[in-house]
């Protein structure tokens, strides 16, 4: 999912993500010393995906049946997605 430059530390993406899916991530990153004094730091770094509109919409219900008088030209039927 993520890969780390280690020369520099840029974090990158290796594949796209998908809000839908997942809305965070929470990765640890440890930089060391060369040896021989091989210290040790850490840090945190929290991805928060950003949603897009990138899914069709979708009717709730997906199928309407409504009666209509004959001679009624005020009527309506509402829908929603
Ligand atoms: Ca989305």
């Amino acid at each position: 999912m993520f890969s780390i430059v280690q020369e520099t530390g840029e974090i990158k993406l290796a594949k796209t993500l998908d809000y839908e899916d997942t809305q965070s991530y929470i990765l640890t990153v440890r930089a060391s010393n060369e040896p021989p004094m091989t210290l040790n730091s850490e840090t945190r770094v929290n991805i928060n995906v950003l949603d897009v509109n990138d899914n069709a919409p979708v009717f709730t219900p997906n199928q309407i049946t409504r009666l209509v008088p004959e001679n009624e030209a005020n009527w309506m039927v509402r829908t929603q997605a």
